[in-house]
């Protein structure tokens, strides 16, 4: 029986750039994306053409999560039927609205991770304690990056196309020297400090064919870790990964077995952003069609205080 490893026997020689942006930061490889990557990505502009990348929320149909969480649902609490009644709030003029609110997994949507959503051996990013997630994050949530907003230059890599597949298949992996073979083919090239949006075109799979195939043997498609990769982002210098499956990266690492290696080697050692569940396929068409797979890419999720996570619509704009 193969053993697996601890994540931090996995990562011992992980890089980390704790301590870069100082002892009190909380955004991480975010801090890469001053104003001159704002207009860098600007300079991509070219045609006038936006898409929005957030699937469906509250979809009757079901949304796309991770096993054991559940789709936001939303529940009416007035509409016109609301006013029939006597217990109805009579307003002067008599003016008539809807209402409605949702529960939700801050996780349960296209959402961005906050730094601190992850961690091993009681340490979350930065050198923080992961006490300091008990009960709410005190540390690393998803509110400074709220704040801050995330603007560059962002670069598709439609890794399905690539291999010439509608969705790359269940546990199906691809490294950063892929992601450059893949960039090459679209006739582009990575560039320090880039958003990489990567489309495998699974989620879709879930709207598709259904949850039930969906969830059957449960192993996503997507990066895989190893030393180099890792190196890689650090030295690239790569702000924000986005990508159309709910975890970013192959569901376990095939080498190791450990499950989501790449959420503590990126997210919580060098900082790295997260954004899961985007839906890439019409951005994907656009870029077959055009030729241009470089724009500006701009999204800041919810403000939510204390927040392992929220929502986000994504744009970008060529
Ligand atoms: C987990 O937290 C398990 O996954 P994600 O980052 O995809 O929400």
């Amino acid at each position: 029986m193969t053993v697996v490893p601890s994540m931090g026997e996995l990562l011992k020689d992980s890089p980390k750039n704790w301590g870069k942006w100082g002892p009190d930061d909380e955004i991480g490889a975010l801090n890469y994306l001053d104003a001159a990557q704002v207009m860098r990505g600007i300079r991509h502009v070219k045609q006038g053409k936006v898409h929005t990348l957030q699937v469906r929320m509250c979809d009757p149909a079901g949304d796309p999560v991770w096993p054991g969480r559940r789709g936001a649902e939303r529940l009416m609490v007035f509409d016109e039927g609301s006013w029939h009644g006597d217990k109805a709030p009579q307003f002067p003029g008599g003016l008539h609205y809807a209402d409605d609110f949702i529960t939700a997994f801050l996780q349960g949507s296209t959402q961005y991770d906050a730094l601190g959503h992850v961690w091993y051996d009681g340490v979350i990013y930065n050198g923080y304690d992961a006490n300091s997630t008990i009960g709410g994050l005190t540390k690393a949530s998803v509110l400074p990056i709220a704040e801050k907003g995330v603007v560059g230059r962002g670069i598709l890599l439609d890794m399905a196309r690539f291999r010439g597949k509608e969705a790359l298949d269940k546990g199906e992996t691809f490294t950063h020297e892929d992601l450059m073979a893949c960039a090459r083919a679209q006739g582009t090239e990575i560039e320090k400090r880039d958003v990489l949006l990567i489309r495998t075109g699974f989620i879709s799979t879930f709207y598709k064919y259904g949850r039930e195939k969906f969830y059957q043997d449960f192993v996503e498609p997507g990066l895989t870790h190893s030393a180099e990769l890792v190196k890689w982002f650090q030295d690239m210098e790569i702000p924000n990964l986005v990508t159309d499956t709910i975890a970013n990266e192959v569901t376990y690492d095939p080498a190791s077995g450990v499950a989501l290696p790449l959420h503590c080697a990126l997210m919580r050692n060098l900082g790295v952003l997260f954004t899961e569940i985007v839906d890439l396929d019409p951005l994907g068409e656009d870029c077959a069609q055009d030729k241009q797979y470089t724009f500006l890419y701009a999204a800041a999720p919810l403000k939510v205080v204390s927040g392992t996570g929220a929502p986000v619509n994504p744009i970008t704009i060529k």
